[in-house]
């Protein structure tokens, strides 16, 4: 049997954090029913150094996570692993990779051994089982004749076969996730989403949507009951898409006596639906709006109804949900017109019953038909691809990564997205408008010492909306 060491690197260290890697779990819960050993580093919150861990646990495999925002710290850490241990095979997984995967390999071909595009469990299974790679589903890798090969995923997952989730594998101490006043774990019930919104690699990576089975989904519920948890924060990107399971995890919350909260799609909202999960011990939930532009939500694909999300703003206040709105500022077509109009219908939803708004700009990411329009409109440049640096300090300006390019047209620029989104954010009552632009700053000490007329700039904004 071997030994497997899963990475999510970090960049930043924290002592504690809100969110758990939950690919990585599955991953290793799906090893360790085939005997492997399994240890899952979570770098952000390792007080050990991951070379240490390595040192220690000696893995035959180490299994690393690459979002957009970390490809070059995982690139780094692949060649500092293979220059201390040349032995060990690296595999790369996670949403970064699915369109980059022959990229990385033409550039980093000698750091890393194999790439699994989509789901991972399976594939990484067959791996660590010393399967042929050619016979394996969705990986890209290099022969030995440095031939690229890039095998098709399968789209016959095996639900069945999808272990309980090992929480145990986490340090559980060092993560934070509250749904009111109560910890909570996080819990899938389907992964992916079927819509796929421009912008959204969420959408564009998820092959199919797999639906767990409610034997699953029930057995994880009791699990997390018995490791001493009241409360289950379900993170599907779109929940409620099958509602008769919906409906059979919410009565098993309740009859758990469990508290949860949940992330979903308007569409997927009604009075009927909300007033069900009221009763049974949901406490909120989080949707997109993105845009109040029908021009632009048309341009990135977002097929909501704004009278919807007005109905559901009321229902919400009358139920008293802890309800949230996602909007975006800066999309392809979108002017300032267009950005004004989302400011105040967030003002608006705000004042019928929507607890709070958060606003972003808009992230390219590999994949996306976003990425295909920045590249026809030159707002990426000719050259560019995902593997050579890039850096991007204006984006600090909008808590953003600097390491991935924020979509930028004629029309609106980083500097004035993120005067917009302030404005956004600062809509409703004056104790949000302090509370916000206190947090802003207190977080911003990384871009106050790279540049300090960001600071100035937002007091003079904040100073003049007042
Ligand atoms: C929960 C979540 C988070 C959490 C935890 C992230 C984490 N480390 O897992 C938090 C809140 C920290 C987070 C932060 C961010 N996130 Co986020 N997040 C999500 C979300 C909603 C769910 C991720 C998840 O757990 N999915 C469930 C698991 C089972 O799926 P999975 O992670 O994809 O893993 C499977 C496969 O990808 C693969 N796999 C994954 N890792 C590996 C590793 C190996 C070795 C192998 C073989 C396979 C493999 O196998 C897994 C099991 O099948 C997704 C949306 C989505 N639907 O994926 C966005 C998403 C992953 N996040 C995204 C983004 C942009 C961010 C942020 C940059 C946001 C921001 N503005 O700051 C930050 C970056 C943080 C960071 N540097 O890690 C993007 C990623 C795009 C990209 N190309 O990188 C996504 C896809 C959302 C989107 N709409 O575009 N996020
Ligand atoms: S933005 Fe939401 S609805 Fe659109 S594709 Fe992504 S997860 Fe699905």
């Amino acid at each position: 049997m071997s030994k497997v060491l899963l990475i999510s690197p970090f960049g930043k260290q924290v002592k504690e954090r809100e969110d758990h890697p939950m690919g990585l779990l599955y991953i290793g819960s799906y090893l360790q029913k085939y005997n492997h050993t399994v240890n899952i580093c979570d770098m952000t919150l390792e007080s050990e150094d991951v070379i240490a861990k390595i040192r220690s646990f000696q893995p035959d495999y180490v299994g690393i996570q690459v979002m957009t925002t970390e490809r070059f710290v995982v690139f780094d850490l692949c060649k500092k692993i293979k220059s201390i241990s040349p032995d060990i095979l690296i595999i790369l997984g996670g949403s970064h990779v699915l369109t980059t995967s022959r990229e990385i390999l033409e550039n980093y071909y000698s750091y890393v051994d194999i790439i699994v595009r989509g789901y991972g469990e399976e594939p990484m299974a067959k791996i660590v089982d010393g399967i042929k790679l050619d016979d394996i589903h969705g990986i890209s890798y290099f022969d030995d004749n440095k031939r690229y090969h890039e095998n098709p995923i399968n789209s016959n997952l095996d639900y069945d076969s999808l272990p309980i989730a090992d929480y145990t594998l986490f340090n559980l101490n060092k993560y934070r996730l509250y749904v009111g006043d109560k910890l909570s774990l996080p819990l899938f019930t389907s992964l992916g989403c079927p819509f796929k919104c421009v912008f959204c690699a969420a959408g564009s990576m998820s092959q199919t949507v797999r639906f767990f089975q409610f034997h699953t989904i029930k057995k994880t519920i009791e699990l997390i009951k018995e490791l001493g948890f009241n409360a289950i924060t379900i993170q599907d990107d779109t929940f409620g898409m099958n509602k008769e399971i919906a409906v059979k995890i919410m009565e098993k919350i309740k009859k758990m006596g469990m508290l949860c909260k949940i992330k979903t799609r308007l569409n997927l909202l009604d009075k009927d639906f909300l007033e069900f999960l009221k009763g049974h011990n949901c406490l909120g939930f989080h949707f997109g709006i993105e845009s109040a532009s029908p021009k632009v939500r048309k341009i990135i694909g977002k097929k909501i109804n704004l009278d919807k999300a007005v109905e559901i703003a009321k229902i919400s206040n009358r139920l008293k949900f802890d309800s949230y709105a996602f909007y975006m500022i800066g999309n392809p077509g979108e002017n300032r017109n267009d950005a004004l109009l989302t400011i105040s219908f967030s003002k608006k939803l705000r004042k019928l019953g929507i607890k709070d708004s958060y606003a972003t700009g808009v992230y390219v990411f590999p994949g996306t038909k976003l990425e295909r329009i920045a590249r026809s409109e030159g707002v990426l440049p000719d050259n560019f691809n995902w593997t050579s640096p890039y850096q991007e300090q204006r984006n600090l300006l909008l808590d953003y990564s600097p390491f991935v390019p924020i979509y930028e047209s004629m029309e609106l620029k980083i500097e004035d997205i993120y005067e917009l989104k302030c404005e956004l954010l600062s809509s409703g009552l004056f104790y949000e408008k302090v509370r916000h632009n206190v947090a802003s700053l207190l977080s911003q000490k990384i871009r106050i010492n790279v540049k300090r007329t960001w600071l100035f700039k937002y007091m003079e904004i904040w100073i003049l909306k007042k």
